[in-house]
């Protein structure tokens, strides 16, 4: 079964929870157990959240040289930094950048990615659904 894991970086466990006109009303469990559902034919899905930048670059580490596909979601730490941006151009694994907003039609500073020269492909600007398309590309790239 492919292996894929959602690594979301910080405040992204406040989904649903707050600023829901920017990021919807969803929280991030809810729809991830229904990602799990839905690809559970084609996919062994797997979560991790962390607000620490040490440790997501840790798990991209742990997972890099055997997950099939990741799929990133940087958060803040998107725009700030270099250090995650050499780990996902440290590691095998294919990533796929997410953005829940669409960071190009906002504040330019978020209009900078250290993730995106190492990202396989980048999806932004469509909600939630963007880790739901991230999933299909890995499947498809991978399969
Ligand atoms: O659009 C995205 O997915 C972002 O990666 C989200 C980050 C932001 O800094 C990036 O520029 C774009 C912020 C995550 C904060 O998530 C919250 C969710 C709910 C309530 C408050 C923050």
């Amino acid at each position: 079964m492919t292996e894929i894991i959602i690594i979301n970086g910080p405040n992204l466990n406040l989904l649903g929870r707050r600023q829901p006109a920017i990021y919807g009303t969803t929280d991030f469990e809810s729809f991830f157990t229904h990602l799990q559902k839905e690809f559970e034919k084609k996919a062994l899905l797997q979560y991790f959240q962390s607000n620490h930048e040490g440790a997501l670059i840790d798990k991209l580490h742990q997972v890099g040289f055997s997950s099939v596909g990741i799929v990133l979601n940087a958060g803040g730490l998107t725009h700030t930094s270099v250090a995650l941006g050499d780990a996902v151009a440290a590691i095998s694994a294919p990533v796929v950048e997410v953005h829940i907003s669409n960071i190009y039609a906002r504040e330019p500073f978020r209009h900078r990615s250290y993730i995106s020269p190492y990202a396989k492909g980048i999806i932004a600007g469509c909600g939630l659904n963007g880790y739901r398309l991230a999933i299909m590309h890995l499947l498809y790239i991978c399969c």
